[in-house]
């Protein structure tokens, strides 16, 4: 056996393994901690506007209070004290995307400023060059990935040096994604657009609660694809 034919098979016997790992449902949680499950802060989610999140640890902010966050969340580069209030571009983290299940439910939790009561459609009404205002928003979303399409959004009950945890159960969920197809994507995302008074926005403590990990193996069958058109074109040649 070549080493390409011992590459095809050991990259098929992979994608079976990970094919078979996918199905069981999971629970992933983001916190932001310099120790977290995968030892970087931003925990594989993606700064969209790529403004460079910090993720400071124990209670920076000196009179942050209460909620359940521990260690490191994340905070915008302008909310430090004396400038949390002030305009700033617009921001928008992303989680890796996951499938959803009918016993899937989201944790998390978000301090400062309630933002405005507006809710963006999708993420693409939010402008990559455009700047902050009193009538943006801090709000966490869950977006289907296929259309970009908002589906729930929450913002804080009141403005407060504190943190606030919300849970959308698997009902609240399950309405949401009603007639959406099984193999639909997800994400959840914190956006801020937000500034004036209380425009301080942090986020910590993401559980994503009964969820699944899109299948890898659909990346892998991809590449023994392309490895068996390498093999062909060879003996061609
Ligand atoms: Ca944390
Ligand atoms: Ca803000």
């Amino acid at each position: 056996m070549n080493t390409q034919k011992r590459a095809l098979l050991i990259l098929a016997f992979a994608a079976l393994a990970i094919g078979a790992d996918s199905a069981a449902a999971a629970t992933l949680t983001y916190d932001f901690d310099v120790t977290g499950d995968d030892g970087a802060t931003i925990d594989g989610w993606t700064d969209v506007f790529s403004r460079a999140p910090s993720f400071p640890s124990g209670t920076v902010w000196a009179s942050v209070t209460g909620g359940r966050a521990t260690g490191g969340y994340a905070r915008w580069p302008e909310h430090t004290s004396g400038t949390q209030d002030s305009q700033h571009p617009n921001h928008i983290m992303r989680s890796p995307a996951f499938l959803l299940t009918a016993t899937s439910s989201i944790d998390f939790q978000i301090g400062g400023g309630t933002g405005s009561a507006n809710t963006y459609t999708n993420s693409s009404d939010i402008s990559p060059t455009g700047d902050s205002s009193s009538t943006g928003q801090q709000k966490f979303y869950l977006r289907r990935v296929s259309d970009d399409t908002y589906l729930l959004n929450q913002r804080r009950g009141s403005n407060a040096n504190s943190w606030q945890s919300f849970t959308w159960d698997s009902a609240t969920i399950a309405g949401a994604i009603s007639g959406d197809a099984a193999s639909e994507t997800y994400t959840v995302e914190w956006v801020d657009t937000y500034s004036g008074s209380w425009g301080f926005a942090m986020i910590d403590d993401v559980v994503l609660n009964n969820v699944l990990i899109p299948e890898p193996s659909t990346f892998a069958l991809t590449a023994i694809g392309l490895l068996g058109l390498g093999l062909r074109r060879r003996r061609r040649a």
